[in-house]
């Protein structure tokens, strides 16, 4: 088989160099939904996407008739920390938000190595395959660190980015988790507004991501392996009370049976955990992510829990509490760097901090002083 090759993202800035790590793969001609003549083939007759300034009406009517060049530009303005970028995303997204919140949205997470990318690989095929629209996003807490991308440099999802209908774009990089989480936020609404129906959103199961993700998603996906009894134990008890199914992967070949006894073995711990949702039971599932075996059921149970929340009201109540959620987040993430930027609090915080150490302040007092400084010269 050939293999495929590397080629620079249409969302990469050209001066980028090696700041962006994530690379795209080569793909069918005319393969691509509202751009065409765009196919990257390296044939003679090939047009280079043009690098132009694109104004607020240009993003959101791109955006709008689900043109991916247009997409892919405006969640790389989304993800610009520029103060005059930051500007144009917002003006953007006031216009695009009538347009957002239709579709699913699916957070997936679980220890690396799981099958994730995997799993969803599967998923959006068999979806695309339905005529649903799937949009594939990552929160990547190590991409910050690294500046890699998991789904760039690790897992290609190689069938699922060649269909028309499937839109996959890496973590961004750079920020804290919080910044990354916004952005990843952002960029959900706008692929929304280019009509992708379902969103699934990856992310590693290492700490303060999956409840970044929780808070952004309508179903919580935790994959898991066999080999209960240790492997229960390396799985905290809060990420699995987040989860509305927890699914048993590779479940195929000799590992067959024992994912049997694993779902057993989870359905009963399940059972005295509280659910994530109120009013859905959260249960454990098998598949296979290799052969596809079990992933219909899992979408199915997906569609299930949607039904059900939409008539409880569950699923707008979460959303809502949801929205409220990400403002507040912001406005902490927005103090707190302010706080951090305030030249008076940069100016004592050395001398605060050695009196602590040295036990000439309580840490209450530093708070007050710190915190009256940054109040006194605003
Ligand atoms: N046998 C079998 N192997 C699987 C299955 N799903 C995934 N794998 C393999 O497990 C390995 C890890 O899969 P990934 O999908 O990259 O796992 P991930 O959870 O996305 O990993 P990170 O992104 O690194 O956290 C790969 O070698 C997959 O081929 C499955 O259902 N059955
Ligand atoms: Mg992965």
């Amino acid at each position: 088989m050939m293999t495929p090759k590397k080629q620079r993202p249409e969302w990469a800035p050209l001066e980028s160099g090696d700041a962006f790590t994530s690379f795209v793969m080569e793909g069918v001609e005319g393969g691509h939904d509202g751009m065409p003549g765009q196919s990257t083939r390296g044939s003679a007759n090939v047009i280079r996407p043009v690098y132009r300034r694109l104004s607020v009406e240009d993003y959101v009517k791109g955006v709008l008739a689900g043109n991916r060049t247009i997409l892919a530009q405006a969640i790389t303005l989304i993800e610009s920390n520029a103060p005059a970028h930051v500007e144009m995303a917002q003006e953007a997204l006031k216009q695009l938000l009538p347009h957002t919140g239709r579709a699913m949205r699916v957070g997936i997470t679980g220890v690396p190595g799981s099958g994730k990318s995997t799993f969803i690989e599967a998923l959006g095929c068999m979806l695309c395959a339905q005529g649903h629209k799937v949009a594939v996003l990552a929160v990547d807490p190590s991409s910050t660190i690294t500046r890699g991308s998991i789904l760039g440099d690790k897992t290609r999802m190689d069938a699922l980015s060649r269909k028309k209908h499937a839109f996959i774009r890496p973590s961004p990089s750079g920020g804290t988790l919080g910044g990354v989480a916004r952005k990843s936020q952002e960029t959900m609404l706008v692929c929304e507004a280019a009509g992708f129906d379902v969103v699934l959103i990856e992310t590693v199961g290492v700490g303060q991501s999956e409840v970044t993700v929780r808070s952004m998603v309508d179903f919580f996906l935790l994959l898991v392996l066999t080999g209960a009894g240790d492997e229960l134990q390396g799985i905290k008890r809060g990420v699995m009370e987040l989860a509305d199914a927890l699914v048993i992967n590779k479940a195929d070949g000799d590992n067959r049976l024992r994912a049997q006894s694993t779902k057993a073995e989870y359905d009963r711990i399940l059972h005295y955990l509280q659910p994530a949702t109120e009013g859905w039971i959260t249960r454990a599932f098998t598949c296979s992510s290799l052969t596809g075996e079990g992933v219909e059921e899992i979408w199915a149970v997906i569609e299930d829990f949607r039904e059900k929340t939409v008539k409880s009201g569950v699923f707008y109540d979460r959303r809502r509490a949801q929205i409220l959620d990400w403002v507040y987040t912001m406005v902490w993430e927005h103090l707190r760097i302010r706080f951090l930027n305030h030249p008076g609090v940069a100016a004592i915080t050395p001398k605060v901090e050695q009196d602590v150490l040295n036990g000439k302040l309580s840490a209450t007092m530093a708070v007050r002083e710190l915190i009256d400084t940054f109040e006194r010269q605003k």
